[in-house]
């Protein structure tokens, strides 16, 4: 928590008695909590990109075990998309890039994408 400085003007500064020109520093002592935007990275399906090469980026890049890469591989196979992870931007973003990136090397059609939850 930050100790957030917030102006306010009280009754003894308005009458002019405190030497600070009216006005004062409380600070904040609830813990201001916010919700990140988290996002689903989603493996798409294409007829080319091999079964095993999808288990390994599940496994590499989503630190999934081989049971579940095999389930999420076999989701994406046979309904055409499949969430990997559920992630902040930033973290999403890398993910994508890297399963991009990867797979481009290796000259597999794969398509990873991420979506706003
Ligand atoms: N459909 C591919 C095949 O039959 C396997 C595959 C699964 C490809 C998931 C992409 O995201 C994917 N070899």
């Amino acid at each position: 928590m930050i100790a957030e400085p917030i102006r306010m003007q009280n009754n003894s500064e308005r009458n002019g008695e405190n030497g600070n020109r009216g006005t004062s520093v409380i600070t904040r002592t609830k813990p201001k909590t916010k919700k990140p935007n988290l996002y689903r990275v989603l493996l798409l399906n294409d007829d080319y990109t091999p079964m095993d090469f999808v288990i390994h980026i599940l496994e590499r890049f989503f630190q999934k075990d081989l049971e579940s890469a095999t389930r999420i591989m076999l989701h994406v196979h046979n309904h055409g998309v499949g969430e990997c992870g559920i992630y902040t931007y930033e973290v999403a973003e890398t993910k994508v890039s890297q399963v991009m990136d990867f797979a481009r090397q290796h000259q597999h059609p794969l398509q990873c994408v991420m979506e706003k939850k």
